[in-house]
């Protein structure tokens, strides 16, 4: 065995969303958000067709899962507002919504948590998904109003700033995939949305940096971005045609909001890759002055799985839009069945590294990172608890990549779990439980601390991994 050792000041927390826990999504004045839209229109699409409406409880049970989040050793907490409880149908604050998350922060930081707050989480209120969403720049000023707003609202109380949660998500399941409402399969259209989102980000951080420059944001707070950052690879003996499919796989997804985030442009070769094969972003005069203001002050990583890609098979897909990757299928890859993803902890390490050499000035936390297995009742025990061992292994090897990360130079700062308490996962609701606290939908959403629960608290207050030699 070996003992890896996690800076003093490196922090644990817990990730989660305000539609993926709050519920009561009919009151307090709470508009319809796409989730809410689509869980009332095509009910069926959800496992075991449990729609958006209940979130985990969270809105009832916070105080308990703050003290559950404080008993494992946790310090912090990440959550987001949601903009349909926010503010009105003119873009103006809705005092109950106000109250909601003031007395939802200050309860959290009576229990002891630091409450890191996102703004957008993938919830597009839907009146203004009826506008055209984001592929109308109007909603993209209604964000910048809906930021400016939460900023002066919560300024005082609120440290840690991100303007998106993955904000390649919405591009790739709503317009390319085309697997969740509205179903839409465009590549091109997905890149007009993420450049849109884009814009979006930047003027969000203009709206900061502007409350902040007015004394309307505490001292020493922060704003940043999370994303799922995928770590592109492909085969062992890559021809230039693989390797063209990484560039651009990587160029998309990744460097593509690295360079917002840093240096507040877009790349120019993936732009102009992008343009040549007849995709054109719209671009407005003037929008390289925002874009030049999105550069933040740190930086979240969603690590859940790498990115394996090969040169496409077709150029063109049936839309008449570009292709620039087919997946590719390691034989070496070892993968969670439940959700469909790949396990590979070197992952974050490779990625952190690569931050380390491109972006060395970047500090950066785990923002998210989890494994969600479906049907864990199979593993209670005779007093019916949850024996997650698998969550143990997964996560101790995650870390252990993060201490060798740090200990080699990246500028990692804290680690949050997805998720510590079970939520509600979009559309497949409560098929894969990610939580080291059980949420029993049988019993009225009680939680119960599973094996791992036990096991997160050592090491977040030890700050120790134990780890077999190489994993
Ligand atoms: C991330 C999202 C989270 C969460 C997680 C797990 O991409 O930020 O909202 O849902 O993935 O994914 P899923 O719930 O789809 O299993």
């Amino acid at each position: 065995m070996q003992e890896l050792k996690l800076p003093k000041d490196f922090f644990f927390g817990a990730a989660m969303s305000g539609p993926q826990t709050e519920g009561a999504w009919r009151s307090g004045g709470k508009l319809e958000n796409l989730w809410d839209t689509w869980s009332n229109e095509a009910i069926d699409d959800f496992h075991d067709c449990v729609g958006s409406y209940a979130g985990n409880d969270f809105t009832k049970r916070h105080d308990e899962d703050f003290k559950l989040l404080r008993s494992m050793g946790l310090d912090t907490m990440r959550t987001s507002i949601q903009w349909s409880r926010f503010l009105d149908e003119n873009g103006d604050v809705n005092p109950e919504g106000e109250a909601y998350y003031h007395k939802l922060f200050s309860d959290a930081h009576d229990a002891g948590l630091e409450v890191f707050v996102n703004l957008y989480h993938f919830d597009m209120p839907t009146y203004l998904f009826r506008r055209g969403g984001w592929e109308n720049r109007e909603v993209v000023e209604a964000y910048a109003n809906y930021a400016a707003k939460a900023f002066r609202a919560f300024g005082k109380e609120i440290r840690c700033w991100f303007t998106f949660n993955e904000p390649i998500v919405e591009p790739e399941q709503r317009y390319t995939a085309g697997i969740w409402y509205p179903f839409i399969k465009n590549y091109n259209r997905a890149r007009a949305v993420q450049y849109n989102i884009s814009i979006a980000h930047s003027l969000a951080v203009r709206e900061y940096r502007v409350a902040k420059a007015a004394g309307l944001m505490m001292d020493d707070s922060r704003i940043g971005l999370i994303n799922c950052f995928t770590p592109p690879y492909t085969k062992e003996d890559p021809s230039p045609a693989d390797l063209e499919a990484v560039r651009m796989t990587d160029g998309v997804s990744n460097r593509w909001w690295l360079d917002i985030v840093t240096k507040g442009e877009l790349p120019s070769d993936v732009v102009e890759t992008l343009a040549e094969r007849g995709c054109e972003l719209p671009v407005r005069p003037g929008d390289d002055a925002i874009l030049r203001e999105g550069v933040v002050d740190w930086l979240g990583f969603n690590y859940y799985h790498p990115e394996r890609v090969q040169a496409p098979a077709h150029d063109v897909d049936e839309a008449g839009c570009p292709v620039f990757a087919d997946p590719y299928v390691w034989p070496d890859a070892v993968m969670n069945e439940s959700r469909g993803w790949e396990i590979y902890p070197k992952g974050i390490y490779d990625f952190g590294m690569k931050l380390a050499a491109d972006y060395p000035d970047l500090d950066w936390f785990v923002s998210e990172n989890g494994i969600g297995i479906e049907g864990e009742r199979a593993f209670k025990n005779s007093d019916g608890q949850i024996q997650d061992d698998y969550r143990i292994d997964f996560v101790r090897q995650h870390l252990a990549w993060v201490a060798r990360a740090i200990q080699e130079g990246a500028r990692c700062r804290g680690y949050h779990y997805w998720a510590v308490i079970d939520n509600w996962s979009w559309n497949n609701a409560f098929k894969n439980r990610y939580g080291f606290v059980e949420v029993d939908m049988q019993d009225g959403y009680a939680r119960r601390p599973k094996k791992s629960a036990s096991w997160l608290k050592q090491v977040a207050s030890s700050h120790v991994i134990m780890t077999e030699e190489e994993n």
